[in-house]
């Protein structure tokens, strides 16, 4: 059974900003469900298209990893000899109930490395995938296209970015629309809106939201030429850019 989230159901005397704490780890698994529509779909899909692009004797690195939901996609997929996963998440609270979760999954024979680190701070380097399931939206906005490039030069030829990530429109009714209906999916869920509206100031100045135009514009600038969205439902979109 998966523990409910209820963080900011009770009326908080001070927002504080959002963090991947203790409290947070707790429920990450239902509140990520629940806030993120598609979630279920994205994860299993990634897991398909790292098994298409996975190439033996290389690195599949999993960004911002949280519980490692992208990584045991990818593990349970991956075919190709000798091709070693590399999860990374800088939240110690995170990472050591990863451990955990990747201990209990003996089901493979992909080997996975769990990094507690900053992913601003880590080598990439001979990898055929690379996954930021919605983490890019947590780096600063001036340290983004440094982190793309490196992921580039890591990347041999004919390897793929997997890019998930909430999106900001430049059209004002475009985007009211895509908030309200991520909303509504909220609301669906169970979430009140109180919760609904405490979480979004609590992550006004952690999650920064680009347009579908950034990113592309950062991925081609990082040398990316074919790039395309695979997915979107609302304001949640996944992207492939292949080197
Ligand atoms: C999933 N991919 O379940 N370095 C390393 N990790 C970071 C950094 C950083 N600089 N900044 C944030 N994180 C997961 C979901 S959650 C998305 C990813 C969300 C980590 C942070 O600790 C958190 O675990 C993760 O990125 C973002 O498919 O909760 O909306």
């Amino acid at each position: 059974m998966r523990k409910q989230d209820n963080i900011y159901a009770a009326a908080l005397d001070q927002m504080v900003d959002f963090r991947f704490d203790e409290k947070v780890v707790d429920v990450f698994p239902d509140m990520i469900q629940r806030s993120v529509p598609g979630y279920a779909t994205m994860i299993s899909t990634i897991g398909v298209l790292a098994a298409k692009y996975a190439q033996a004797d290389t690195k599949c690195y999993d960004l911002g990893c949280s519980l490692g939901a992208v990584t045991l996609s990818m593990r349970h997929r991956i075919k190709q000899q000798n091709c070693n996963i590399i999860a990374v998440d800088n939240s110690p609270a995170m990472t050591e109930k990863a451990a955990n979760i990747l201990a209990a999954d003996t089901n493979s024979q992909v080997k996975v490395d769990l990094v507690c680190a900053d992913i601003a701070d880590i080598d990439i380097q001979n990898a055929s995938v690379v996954v930021m399931n919605f983490t890019l939206q947590f780096i600063p906005i001036e340290q983004r296209q440094t982190l793309v490039n490196k992921i580039y030069q890591g990347l041999e030829a004919g390897g793929v970015l997997i890019l998930s990530e909430k999106l900001a429109f430049d059209d004002n009714d475009v985007n009211q629309f895509h908030i309200d209906s991520h909303h509504d999916f909220k609301r669906d869920n169970g979430y009140s809106d109180m919760e609904i509206s405490q979480k979004r100031s609590a992550l006004e100045k952690v999650l920064i939201p680009e347009s579908l135009a950034q990113h592309q514009q950062r991925l081609n600038q990082a040398g990316f030429n074919f790039v395309e969205k695979w997915f979107q439902c609302f304001n949640f979109v996944s992207m492939v850019a292949i080197k």
